[in-house]
């Protein structure tokens, strides 16, 4: 993409609306913008980045054993009634009426949609276990939308719903989606860590939050110091093997991690004191097993192996997509701007040319920026006619992990500069070498 073209309104000034690092950036480097409270748009940058995290998670869905599916987002009240959830969900709940006057809404989560159309096709033990999981809109008409994409009120999140027909298969399958998490967040270069959770509206008896510290998170968070340096990435798992993936799941919840709803004073101080966390955290994903608390009222039930009628037990699992394209930012920036890991970066490398007519340094960014893109790299050529300073420092802002950066002066001694922004560190290349490294 040649900056000259693209459409990334960035600003020079700081917005005053915005109150933390996260949302500030996403303003100033023009990746969103606000429509209504709680209610983005999202420009081309932006958009960029929440499709590669919406990538992640989906191949990480995957191989886990969970199927896509795209349930709609406006549902019927009555759904909603036969689970009890209609009053229960309060005003958070934007409630619509359509033209024949019939009470529809706009989901803020999908259990009772995917109950019912589980309930209508699967009616054998045969069937099960199944995971079906979308990433959709959802609409929570929250009392303070705050934190830009942190805390939106309309907000991209994937949810799955587990079945199974009895307690140890559906533990299995929160397990799955547990470590199927680990996973995800690694790949996006954070660490998550799962912490014993309440289950609000949801309901349920057994959930995990997955957090990322972070000062400016909402929730307050009490874990185990140890957590902090747990390697996420771990093997290769096979998740059809129940003690391999339960084995994980104890490893992570051997220690004491809790939210602030669920923190247990005394069992905290049992830890060492200089083992003790406590800390703000973010919440990017959450997992529930609530058993029957779905398909019973809506009448999700199987034959089981023995022509008994069974009522399936059932899971829910989310992860905030669009929140976590602030969270990530939140994890990692400095003064200059956002530094993303490079599997969510929305371009892989900046080209920086200094001097836009001067013949030889168009000849070699243009060249770069061609052979970059044919490695598939995702280059970002600035070639625009603008002081090299504010072009330099527009480029950190927007934060690709790599830029190479073609000025005059290198040029005349052959080489171009290579910078990492995460370190900062800078490597004077020929402009072949440089390609190579970029593409190593
Ligand atoms: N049905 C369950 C799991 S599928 C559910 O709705 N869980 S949740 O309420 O915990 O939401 C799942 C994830 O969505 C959260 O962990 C959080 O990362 C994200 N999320 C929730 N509310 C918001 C919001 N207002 N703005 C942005 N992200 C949100």
């Amino acid at each position: 993409m040649r900056r000259s073209q693209l459409f990334l309104p960035t600003l020079k000034e700081t917005p005053a609306e915005a109150q933390i690092v996260s949302h500030r950036l996403m303003m100033r480097a023009g990746m969103v913008r606000q429509t209504s409270a709680g209610i983005y748009a999202w420009l081309p940058m932006g958009f960029r980045v929440l499709k590669k995290i919406e990538q992640i998670v989906r191949e990480e869905q995957d191989r886990s054993g969970a199927q896509e599916v795209l349930m709609p987002t406006i549902q019927p009240a009555d759904l909603w009634r036969q689970s009890g959830r209609y009053d229960d969900y309060g005003k958070e709940m934007l409630r619509i009426k359509d033209r024949h006057d019939r009470d529809m809404l706009f989901g803020p989560t999908n259990e009772e949609m995917i109950t019912e159309i589980f309930k209508a096709y699967v009616k054998s033990y045969r069937d099960l276990p199944k995971n079906l999981y979308h990433i959709q809109w959802k609409f929570r008409d929250e009392v303070r939308p705050r934190f830009g994409v942190m805390r939106g009120r309309e907000f991209l999140m994937k949810d799955a719903y587990s079945f199974d027909l009895d307690y140890p298969s559906s533990r299995h399958a929160y397990n799955k989606m547990f470590v199927a998490y680990l996973k995800t967040f690694a790949r996006m270069g954070l660490k998550a860590i799962p912490m014993q959770a309440d289950t609000g509206p949801i309901g349920g008896d057994l959930s995990h939050e997955f957090i990322i510290l972070a000062d400016t998170g909402e929730s307050q968070v009490f874990c185990h110091k140890d957590y902090v340096d747990f390697d996420v990435s771990g093997q290769p798992i096979d998740f059809d093997d129940v003690a391999g993936v339960q084995k994980v799941v104890e490893r992570w919840t051997s220690l004491y991690a809790a939210t602030d709803e669920k923190h247990d004073t005394a069992a905290f101080e049992k830890i060492p004191a200089e083992k003790r966390v406590t800390a703000r955290g973010i919440e990017v994903g959450h997992i529930f097993h609530f058993g029957t608390k779905y398909s019973e009222p809506l009448g999700a039930k199987v034959t089981g192996p023995n022509g008994d009628i069974v009522t399936v037990l059932m899971g829910s699992y989310g992860i905030g997509v669009s929140r976590l394209v602030g969270g990530l930012i939140e994890a990692s920036h400095d003064e200059a701007g956002i530094i993303w890991p490079e599997a969510v970066s929305p371009w892989g490398v900046g080209v920086v040319n200094l001097k836009v007519g001067d013949g030889e340094c168009d000849k070699v960014s243009g060249d770069l920026y061609a052979k970059l893109g044919n490695a598939g790299r995702e280059p970002l050529y600035d070639d625009r006619d603008e002081r090299a300073g504010s072009k330099l420092a527009d480029m950190d802002l927007i934060g690709l992990p790599w830029q190479v950066i073609v000025g005059p002066r290198g040029l005349k001694s052959g080489v171009v500069e290579v910078k990492n922004r995460r370190t900062g560190e800078k490597q004077e290349l020929s402009p072949e070498a440089a390609l190579n490294r970029l593409t190593a």
